[in-house]
């Protein structure tokens, strides 16, 4: 196992102390970013201490330690998954052969492509957030914010590793540009689309971190396969964090689902808004929303640049042993595309893409299967409490940007309508501004008090770590 140093300025398992040159690159590059954490990161809570996680190791057993820690003072650090000896690249046209322990000069500007959006959406969604601890429904899930804020800012570190040792003056310049761009910024946006899209209330909040944050978990699973060795090893550890996301994501719905299923069974027409909760049909409208944005996160279904990622060796898909052909050079994937004629939407067609053309579509598809558990559970909550409906996910055709359905009108079971019938009816499928407005009106107050819990959302199974679901995770000094 490779050994720990925590003393230094910047805690790592790489040896950082080896590299003086990489150490000061990487120290100059620190206050810049402490810099961006304290105008960007959580607004109003920085002299708090909170009660969180921080990786200090990479083993299994006890990869963290969980204390009270004010956030600007988190020990951000640079962990890589112990190596594997003898390492070959897992797929593509290398298959087999030793896997790169350098940049390999011919994809040297794809790669840092690929490290730099990964490492984009970290801060971005640090950014989303930022102001969402003012309007907290309880200390717990205070917590849980800054949890996963501050871990999205280790793996914003994991990235400028990556770029700062291996991609020498143009790897700092793209160091320099993750601190610069801003989330939802016309004149510096975030790369990619959901990154940009504000995240106003907790209701975005829980749907961002089951959709998007999963989307992340699928990417980093197909980094992970890199024949780059330190990018798999990289994204390999941040997948052990990036659970605990995704977990707060299923549990936030989930009692969100909860509490309204109580707040319909109290009033004599089931009418949760009007006992001050979330409505079962509004809830659907932002699965809706952030579903459909996190769909366009996976790329076109029909990429050639998914096609070349694969091919180098770059990007893999997720698990890749679970497969049999890791060349992939001669299968087909079979997928429905869109008849646009005179740039009308008549209609679909089945149509065979050569496989590794359509690799973005194969992670997607898991993707798909993985959004739906989280539904089946929430479901059979609504079923227990009695109560007819069901939530589900829109067909992946409704309401995309990018891709092969992108601009073009479906209804949420992925049926072709017409713009108008879109136009008029999106108001009943997307949340409109109302219902954000609604949701943000029971927010108005944050919950500081310990012992309380917001009305529109029912409390946590457990606390954290054997604390209990009152235990006083922030101690926010207003
Ligand atoms: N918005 O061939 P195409 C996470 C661009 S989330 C805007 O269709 P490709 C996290 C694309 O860049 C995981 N632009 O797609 C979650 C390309 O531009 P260029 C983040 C988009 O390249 C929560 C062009 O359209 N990790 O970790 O096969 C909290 C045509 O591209 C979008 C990664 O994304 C979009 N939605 O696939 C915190 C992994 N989609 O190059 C963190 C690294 C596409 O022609 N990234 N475009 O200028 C990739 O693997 C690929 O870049 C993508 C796109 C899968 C994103």
């Amino acid at each position: 196992m490779s050994t720990v140093v925590s003393s230094e300025k910047i805690p790592n398992n790489v040896d950082l102390g080896s590299d003086k040159k990489l150490q000061r690159a990487l120290e100059a590059w620190q206050p810049k970013f402490i810099d961006w954490w304290k105008e960007m990161g959580p607004e109003g809570f920085q002299a708090d201490d909170v009660y969180l996680r921080t990786a200090v190791s990479v083993d299994s057993d006890g990869w963290a330690q969980y204390d009270f820690v004010k956030m600007p003072d988190y020990r951000w650090g640079i962990f890589l998954a112990d190596p594997i000896a003898d390492k070959k690249i897992g797929f593509g046209d290398f298959y087999g052969q030793d896997a790169w322990q350098s940049v390999p000069g011919e994809f040297r500007n794809v790669l840092r492509r690929l490290v730099v959006t990964q490492g984009d959406t970290e801060p971005a969604s640090v950014e989303q957030q930022r102001l969402l601890g003012q309007t907290c429904p309880s200390l717990y899930d205070l917590r849980n914010l800054f949890q996963v804020n501050v871990e999205e800012g280790r793996h914003l570190w994991a990235m400028v590793y990556l770029l700062q040792s291996y991609f020498g003056r143009d790897g700092r310049e793209e160091a320099e540009g993750l601190l610069e761009r801003r989330s939802g910024n016309p004149d510096k946006p975030r790369i990619l689309g959901a990154f940009n899209e504000p995240c106003k209330h907790w209701l975005s909040f829980f749907c961002f971190t089951y959709f998007t944050d999963r989307d992340g978990k699928y990417q980093l699973l197909a980094l992970a396969e890199s024949g780059f060795d330190p990018l798999a090893r990289t994204t390999r550890f941040m997948l052990t964090e990036e659970a605990h996301h995704m977990f707060v994501g299923e549990t936030g719905l989930g009692r969100v689902i909860e509490r309204t299923c109580q707040l319909m069974k109290q009033n004599k027409n089931e009418d949760a808004r009007a006992e001050g909760g979330i409505d079962l049909v509004t809830i659907q409208k932002f699965i809706n929303f952030w579903f459909s944005v996190s769909l366009d996160l996976f790329g076109g279904e029909i990429s050639s640049n998914a096609a070349s990622y694969f091919a180098s060796g770059l990007k893999g898909r997720a698990k890749e042993e679970k497969y049999e052909d890791h060349v992939a050079l001669d299968g087909t994937f079979s997928m429905e595309v869109p008849i646009v004629e005179g740039g009308i939407l008549k209609g679909l067609k089945k149509d065979d893409v050569p496989l590794r053309n359509a690799m973005n579509e194969v992670l997607r598809e898991e993707y798909v299967q993985d959004s739906q558990r989280g539904l089946d559970k929430w479901n059979r909550t609504l079923e227990s409490n009695g109560i007819a409906f069901r939530f589900r996910l829109p067909s992946r055709r409704f309401h995309r940007a990018s891709g092969i359905f992108a601009g073009l009108t479906f209804d949420p079971d992925g049926r072709p309508i017409s713009r108008e019938e879109f136009e008029a009816k999106k108001g009943e499928w997307l949340p409109t501004e109302a219902d954000d407005a609604y949701v943000a009106s029971l927010m108005q107050k944050p919950i500081y008090d310990p012992k309380q819990m917001a009305n529109w959302i029912a409390a946590p199974a457990r606390g954290i770590k054997g604390n209990p679901v009152d235990f006083e995770y922030v101690r926010h000094t207003a």
